[in-house]
């Protein structure tokens, strides 16, 4: 794909995910102020917004009009909140998110934890009132978005990512973390859009391992930005992974071997989306883009 016409179609998607982003989620000034001001603080914060992006276009691929931004917000809630339960002092202990002092440092840990929990609730408000119209639809989104972000995939992978003692099977643990943790909400951000746009059951297969692949992708160049990058292009502290002996799949086969598992599974989620009767040009090349991101 030609990379202007990439970009332009990318910049305006993101324009469209912020744009939703604001007008569907409460203002800083609903009370309660100061819980609503932390909500707004982290979803404001200024993201890459590829999970909204991945939907909305997702959808478009599909057909052309169709309205996926109910959706996109509600992944992006649930994004937002599981970054801002990361980095509290329990969990990750992170000072620093994209850039600005994280939620509980610019506000406090309680307010923090609020925050993240209220745009749970919020996320699944979206969908319900999203596709009311369309009842079956929304037991779909609602299910699979339940599922990409429960106790076996998202919140399953960061509690087996924090289960630091258990030195045993650890790459079939790796498997598990980066299948959950990451690539899960990835994964269900191509399927929820592929799912409003009227994909039948076998594109949203090949939209959903298409996510996870594309996912897992994404995760291994974070670990490897994490091992070479900086935190002023990153917005966050860098380095962590090594000191930490944290599992990662640098950490566990080396620097040349992500290399090549980072195409491998990025040529392989190109293939799923390329086997969808379905105008996938701009996934593919956001894909394609993700494994050589630098931030
Ligand atoms: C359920 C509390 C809880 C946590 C879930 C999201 C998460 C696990 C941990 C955050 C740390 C981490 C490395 C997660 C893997 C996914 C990932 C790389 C998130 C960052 O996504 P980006 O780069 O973030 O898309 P932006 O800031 O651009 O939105």
């Amino acid at each position: 794909m030609d990379a202007a016409l990439f970009q332009k179609q990318f910049d305006d998607l993101v324009q469209e995910a912020e744009k939703a982003l604001r007008s569907l989620t409460p203002s800083a000034t609903t009370t309660p102020v100061r819980l609503h001001e932390a909500m707004r603080y982290s979803l404001d914060a200024g993201g890459k917004r590829l999970r909204p992006v991945l939907c909305l276009a997702a959808a478009k691929a599909f057909r052309a009009d169709a309205d996926a931004r109910h959706a996109a917000t509600a992944i992006e809630c649930i994004h937002s909140y599981s970054l801002i339960h990361d980095d509290l002092p329990c969990m990750d202990n992170s000072d620093l998110r994209r850039g600005r002092p994280s939620c509980h440092k610019a506000f406090d840990e309680a307010t923090a934890l609020l925050a993240g929990d209220a745009l749970i609730p919020l996320a699944f408000k979206l969908l319900t009132q999203g596709y009311s119209d369309h009842p079956t639809l929304v037991q779909e989104l609602v299910g699979e978005l339940a599922e990409a972000a429960g106790s076996t995939l998202l919140v399953g992978g960061q509690a087996e990512d924090m289960n630091t003692s258990d030195k045993k099977n650890q790459s079939e643990k790796l498997e598990f973390i980066l299948r959950g943790k990451t690539a899960a909400m990835l994964s269900v951000s191509l399927t929820l859009g592929a799912r409003i746009g009227g994909a039948s059951a076998k594109e949203i297969e090949h939209f959903r391992l298409a996510g996870q692949q594309a996912g897992i992708a994404f995760q291994l160049v974070d670990d490897l930005l994490d091992a070479h990058g900086t935190t002023a292009s990153l917005g966050k502290p860098v380095g962590a992974d090594k000191d930490n002996d944290k599992l990662t799949f640098a950490n566990l086969y080396g620097i040349e071997a992500t290399r090549a598992r980072i195409k491998q599974l990025t040529d392989e989620a190109v293939g799923n989306l390329r086997a969808c009767e379905a105008n996938t040009d701009f996934l593919c090349a956001l894909i394609t883009q993700m494994a050589s991101r630098k931030s």
